[in-house]
């Protein structure tokens, strides 16, 4: 059956291979600079050799060019050791190359299960797995992005047993350190996928049978061993089957009382085994459960409070999970913000036509201008960072557009920083905001309300001597105004 399937496998890769190469002929007009003028190095980076040891050899390391740039394969706004109010931009901006998309995401959706994208590291072997490895290091040195997030399956495949999976598991580690050394390029996050293998369809942690949750604690187990070996500096939970379909079957109390047990037993752990990073929760609504208890940045604090965790876990953000919620993504940034949780940030965004998870890179300026505006404001994003957990679209089929979503995702980022930056430089849009509140800081019963001191006697008595407050205008259009002049703003800075 193995061995049946590998033929297949081998003669798909050769398939794919083969394929790329017309590809390549047949795109090569179409690799022009924004004016029409063919781009050399975009040109270049179609004649892709699956195997080599350059799996990118025409892709030269992606510089900056600044905003006046026509060329595709270069940075308008990020320019990674530009220093900007204290840090480099870099340092702001921790961007990290999720491994599932980028390198295990074949382009599926769920009228196309089968995908569209043929890529010469695809493959499910020990050799794939360790391909992948070189593919992903070169991308990340290639885009200059300094840290990248896995899921345990993603780097390396669930076998028969419990000690085949572990021990491949370490051979891929292996390397990974190896890679790491060698590059520099450090693990901003790891995490269990505990939603894809049958045994989980009822749950990982919240599982009804015990004996599933335990194979659910052998993974994060080893996940944690894995991540603590490599420096990674957060480990993320996404309970992606960590909900329910229906009430009707489900324990819903005792569920989120597991819940809580066994990310107390995981930072048990961590602890013992010197694991130095941040546990994070990831909250998501929906999908694939019909309700997730981590619903959104509120609900999951909610729960780190009650069940008395709250100190050992931040949050994981992602704008696409947000708009699911019924929120938008500056919400659930500022809802973790103002909780002094804002731990790390999955940068996304979704189709606003389309009620599901699209994962498409963020391109948004508005988002990533206030997104930044939190991040300067809470003094950076360490050890978090900006993780694009975005995919290009079925439709993008060429390997160049896995470099051109990179590529256009840093640079909005990096825009949302200079214009977040330029805006708290400016100080008009906190201004509005302060006059907005400034009774709480001029008045006595302000002053005592904010202590905590006033009662509803001596509020009550203020209200009777002071009459009715005039009316304050709410400066709605303005604090648009103030936030799009930046956001939006002439790009020259
Ligand atoms: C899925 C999530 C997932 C987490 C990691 O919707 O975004 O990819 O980030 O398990
Ligand atoms: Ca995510
Ligand atoms: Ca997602």
């Amino acid at each position: 059956m193995r061995a049946t399937i590998w033929i297949l496998l081998t003669a798909q890769l050769a398939g794919a291979t083969q394929l790329l190469n017309l590809r390549a002929g047949a795109k090569r007009e179409s690799a022009l600079d924004i004016d029409g003028t063919p781009s050399k190095s975009v040109d270049q980076m179609y004649t892709l050799r699956g195997g080599a040891k350059e799996w990118f050899p025409e892709v030269t390391p992606i510089k900056y060019e600044g905003p006046d740039s026509n060329n595709l394969m270069a940075f308008k706004y990020y320019n990674a050791d530009e220093v900007i109010m204290g840090k480099t931009m870099k340092e702001w901006l921790r961007f990290a190359v999720c491994y599932w998309h980028t390198w295990r995401g074949f382009g599926a959706d769920i009228f196309g299960l089968a995908g569209t994208a043929h890529r010469p590291w695809d493959g499910s072997d020990m050799e794939a797995h360790l391909n992948r490895v070189d593919v992903h290091f070169e991308f990340c040195q290639k885009l200059g992005i300094e840290y990248y997030c896995f899921h345990d399956r993603d780097v390396s495949p669930e076998c028969a047993t419990i000690e085949e999976t572990n021990a491949n598991f370490d051979v891929i580690a292996d390397k990974l350190a190896a890679k790491q050394a060698e590059t520099g390029i450090k693990l901003l996050w790891g995490t269990c996928n505990l939603f894809s293998h049958e045994r989980f369809m009822n749950g990982g942690m919240t599982n009804p049978d015990v004996n599933t949750v335990c194979m659910a604690a052998s993974q994060v187990k080893k996940c944690l061993d894995v991540v603590t070996r490599l420096g990674g500096e957060n480990f993320v939970f996404w309970g992606g089957r960590e909900g329910y379909f229906s009430l009707l079957n489900t324990k819903y109390k005792m569920e989120q009382d597991n819940r809580a047990a066994f990310l107390k037993a995981a930072v048990e752990y961590g602890d013992k085994i010197g694991y130095k990073g941040a546990f994070l929760l990831e909250p998501k609504p929906r999908e694939p459960t019909s309700h997730q208890y981590d619903f959104d940045a509120e609900t999951t604090l909610g729960f780190c409070e009650h069940y008395g965790i709250i100190d050992r876990f931040a949050l994981n953000l992602e704008a696409n999970h947000a708009t699911l919620a019924g929120h938008t993504g500056e919400h659930e940034t500022q809802a973790a913000f103002a909780r002094g949780k804002l731990g790390s940030i999955d940068a996304n965004r979704n189709e606003a036509m389309l009620g599901w998870d699209t994962d498409m890179f963020p391109t948004d300026p508005a988002l990533a201008t206030y997104v930044m505006k939190c991040i300067i404001e809470q003094g950076g994003l360490q050890p978090g960072g900006l993780n694009f957990d975005a995919k290009v679209r079925r439709e993008s089929t060429d390997i160049e557009d896995m470099f051109i979503g990179h590529i256009a995702g840093m640079d909005n980022y990096a825009r949302g920083l200079r214009a977040a930056a330029k805006m708290i430089e400016e100080g008009a849009a906190a201004k509005l905001v302060e006059d907005r509140y400034s009774t709480f800081k001029t008045t006595d019963i302000g002053k005592k309300f904010v202590a905590g001191k006033a009662t509803l006697e001596m509020m009550a008595a203020h209200a009777a001597k002071n009459g009715e407050p005039p009316q304050t205008s709410g400066k709605m259009e303005l604090a648009e105004m103030i936030f799009n002049k930046h956001a939006y703003g002439t790009p020259t800075y």
